[in-house]
């Protein structure tokens, strides 16, 4: 029987939202008193939640498919919709969630941490709502959006303070049984935990999680044994404590080598990026089952080499439980150490795996086609209104269509190539395709000229007052000229008529 699963694939599917509804209110003199239908309710959305309470994936891997509850239809009298209930998915604390394509998404390592992974779609609005000045009396109603729907992937990696690392049969279960509250199965035959057991510990006036995960054997990183199946769960802990057997019989073994094996092992793992690789992290040696004569005299005999070899070692038995408390008290002042740095250190920017929404609104995809070009329409809104419309109800299409309007798709369309009588098509897939009739503000575009400048606005006969006034001043200047010259010819006739005079007179 399983009783523990640490990755799970989960079908989800958000709640549909409600339809808005189309009523007209009506009173005994009034027969059509307003719109009055009311929105339709919000899908409920599917939410994991990191409880530390939950340790398994195990309730996701017999029942996998979630859904949250539809929104209610809105109805007449102005009443909405009940939103739709939503689901809370409750998850070890330590789950990565991952998309279909094995992406990242958010890695839930805070207790209480929520993420929407399926948000539900969105209520219609009813006609009440879409009434305004210049519609008075909508006659269709938006339909709800379906929620969101699609597999997720879980994955548990522990989250400890410590990991007990060691051959199977070494005591690593009872180490973490004589620390802490944790009772995992502990038997005298290899690989008797088959999962990771997590255990407080309280020394002093620290607290700290001790985790033991699966035994390891040599090529382990190949997949013998467990595997490295299980070194997931070390990933998180930032202190590692090596539980040496040094009471085993069986040949070949002796702390030291089996020491040599695990690291070897611990070194194969590769940690995702920007974790600290498993040998870089604090270390301690536990010497287990000094209870026994003979392992006190074997771990006498190792202690210079490992200590020789930078090690902090500790001779200890979870029978008599010698040097347990000198074992988590030098723990709990690693994780002490940790703790302050980790205060210290400003908290790193939070980074938005999937950001909503691109800057543009909508973007326009070109495909050629067999029967010549085909226009996509790609962006939230646009596709979501789509969603949103009734195609039997000609006032909702024609919504729908002012909708892509003042978005500026028309234009757009016009910019990148399209005619009137071309393919458009909305969202991916072939769901929604019509052919193109410019509205009138793009088809006065397809003169070429922009907007404003249209030729026969050149014909227009009429001056303006200030053309008219420039003309009468003109007019006014050209006939001071006109006089002044006269004058001046005038005077110039004058005084030669008026020397020939005086010429006369002299002769
Ligand atoms: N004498 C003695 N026996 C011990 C001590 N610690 C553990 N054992 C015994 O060693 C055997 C294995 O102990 P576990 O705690 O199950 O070992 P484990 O490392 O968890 O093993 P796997 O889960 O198989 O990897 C059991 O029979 C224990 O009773 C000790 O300090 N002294
Ligand atoms: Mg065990």
């Amino acid at each position: 029987m399983v009783t523990f699963v640490d990755r799970v694939t989960l079908h989800l599917r958000a709640g549909k939202g409600g339809n808005g509804c189309v009523s007209v209110k009506r009173e005994k003199f009034k027969p059509l008193a307003g719109p009055d239908g009311g929105n339709g309710g919000h899908g409920g959305d599917v939410v994991l939640v990191a409880d530390p309470q939950v340790t398994t994936l195990l309730s996701y891997h017999h029942s996998p498919h979630r859904s949250g509850d539809n929104g209610g239809f809105g109805m007449g009298d102005h009443r909405s919709g009940a939103n739709g209930e939503s689901v809370e998915l409750r998850v070890p604390v330590g789950t990565v969630v991952k998309d279909a394509a094995g992406e990242t998404i958010i890695d839930l390592v805070v207790p209480g941490m929520r993420y929407v992974a399926a948000p539900g779609g969105q209520g219609g609005l009813g006609n009440a709502a879409l009434a305004n000045p210049k519609r008075k009396a909508p006659g269709f109603a938006l339909l709800g959006t379906p929620g969101w729907e699609g597999d997720v992937f879980l994955e548990l990696k522990t989250v400890a303070d410590v990991a007990l690392v060691g051959y199977p049969s070494a005591g690593k279960s009872s180490l973490i049984a004589a620390l802490s509250a944790a009772r995992p199965k502990i038997a005298d035959y290899p690989f008797t935990t088959l999962h990771p057991n997590l255990g407080v510990v309280q020394a002093g006036d620290i607290r700290y999680t001790v985790a033991d995960v699966p035994g390891l054997i040599e090529g382990a990183s190949e997949g013998k044994g467990l595997g490295l199946e299980f070194l997931r769960h070390v990933e998180r802990c930032t202190t590692l404590v090596h539980v040496l057997d040094c009471a085993t019989l069986e040949p070949g073994r002796d702390p030291l080598s089996d020491l040599d094996v695990i690291l070897a092992e611990l070194g194969n793992y590769p940690v995702p990026e920007g974790q600290l690789p498993l040998l870089e992290r604090p270390q301690l040696i536990a010497l287990n089952k000094i209870d026994v004569p003979e392992a006190q005299d074997l771990a006498d005999l190792v202690r210079p080499d490992l200590e020789a070899r930078g090690y902090r070692v500790f001779d200890i038995s979870t029978v008599s439980h010698a040097g347990l408390r000198q074992l988590s008290f030098a723990l709990a002042d690693i994780i002490a150490q940790h703790r302050a740095v980790l205060a210290a250190t400003p908290e790193p920017e939070r980074v938005v795996i999937r950001p909503k929404g691109s800057v543009k609104e909508f973007e326009i995809r070109v495909e050629g086609g067999t029967y010549g070009n085909i226009y996509r329409i790609l962006g939230d809104k646009p596709v979501r209104w789509v969603q949103q419309c009734d195609f039997q109800n000609e006032e909702a299409v024609g919504f729908l269509a002012d909708r892509l309007e003042k978005l500026g798709v028309e234009d757009e369309l016009f910019r990148v190539g399209a005619i009137a009588g071309s393919t458009v098509v909305i969202g991916e897939g072939d769901a929604i395709v019509f052919d193109w009739h410019p509205a009138l503000s793009s088809a006065a575009e397809l003169m070429t000229a922009p907007r404003g400048t249209d030729p026969r606005l050149d014909l227009n006969p009429r001056r303006t007052t200030a053309q008219r006034r420039d003309w009468y001043h003109e007019r006014m200047d050209a006939k001071a000229d006109a006089r002044a010259e006269l004058e001046a010819e005038r005077i110039a006739v004058r005084r030669a008529q008026g020397t020939n005079a005086v010429e006369d007179e002299q002769e």
